[in-house]
């Protein structure tokens, strides 16, 4: 009933967990990086998905303590990955527009990065273009921040809701993850593909790495590769999972 009332407890009670799901090379299939994603795991009724609390979190503001519990624990779980690996995994994390936009983000992120001994060539990310709703400048100057420290950003969800091409150009972004729903049915949808040609081609003339969401076919990933998308996500090749799942998946780390 009251989901709202109850979100603001979960916290406190302990019951968000991070899945991880594998982005993989495109070509070799072989894991190279993961993206967190968050579960609420409520008493009655199970796992609660981030598409329903989400966007409450972001009314309530609640998405602002949530926001921090989710990049501490990745940077720790990603810290224990690197210490127990040669070279570790990067971590992707989702950032809120309205975590991204508030005074002292770049703080917590160092303060983050300080207490985990988290190296910031392995956290990464992943803003939507809402992040400009304030205004291009300071979004672009937050971003030069972050890379400075060394932490790339990805472009999440392109080329669905108001994403602009001068974004790509404007933004100073890593890397662009193109969104699922061109991805579904790229084999079919002539429309569809020429969108994803596009986007890859005019990416990589700006230096920019690409990413397919929603891979859950070997054609689809064949016809990536044939179109040069750097890397691939999908249940084709993982779902989200908790981390000691992923731990014991053979040939995991590289
Ligand atoms: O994995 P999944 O279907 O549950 O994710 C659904 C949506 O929730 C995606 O759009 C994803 O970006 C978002 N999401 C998942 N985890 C987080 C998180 O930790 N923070 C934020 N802000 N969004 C998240
Ligand atoms: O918006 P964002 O990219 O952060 O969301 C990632 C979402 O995509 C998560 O909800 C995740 O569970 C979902 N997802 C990941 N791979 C696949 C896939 O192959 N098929 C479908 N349908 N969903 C996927
Ligand atoms: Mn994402
Ligand atoms: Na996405």
């Amino acid at each position: 009933v009251l989901l709202r009332q109850e979100l603001h407890a979960a916290l406190s009670h302990d019951q968000f967990e991070l899945f991880y799901q594998p982005i993989v090379e495109a070509v070799s299939g072989r894991i190279r990086g993961l993206e967190a994603l968050i579960r609420w795991r409520h008493p009655e009724k199970g796992l609660v998905s981030p598409i329903t609390f989400i966007p409450l979190a972001e009314q309530t503001g609640q998405i602002i303590p949530i926001g921090r519990w989710v990049l501490r624990r990745a940077c720790q779980d990603a810290a224990a990955l690197y210490a127990a690996g040669e070279r570790g995994v990067p971590v992707a994390v989702n950032i809120s527009s309205l975590q991204f936009r508030r005074d002292g983000f770049l703080e917590d992120v160092q303060q983050v990065l300080a207490d985990t001994g988290l190296p910031p060539a392995l956290l990464e990310f992943e803003i939507t273009e809402s992040v400009l709703l304030d205004g291009a400048d300071q979004a672009i100057e937050l971003i030069n921040q972050l890379k400075n420290i060394g932490i790339q950003v990805a472009l999440d969800d392109f080329g669905t809701g108001f994403s602009s091409l001068s974004y790509l150009r404007d933004l100073p972004i890593h890397k662009v993850k193109l969104d699922r729903a061109f991805i579904k049915d790229i084999l079919t949808n002539r429309c569809n593909a020429a969108i994803v040609q596009g986007i890859i081609t005019m990416a990589h003339h700006m230096e920019l790495v690409v990413i397919a969401e929603g891979i859950e076919e070997r054609e689809q990933q064949e016809d990536l590769v044939r179109r040069e998308c750097d890397l691939l996500q999908g249940f084709l090749f993982a779902k989200p999972m908790p981390l000691k799942d992923l731990l014991s998946l053979p040939d995991f780390l590289p």
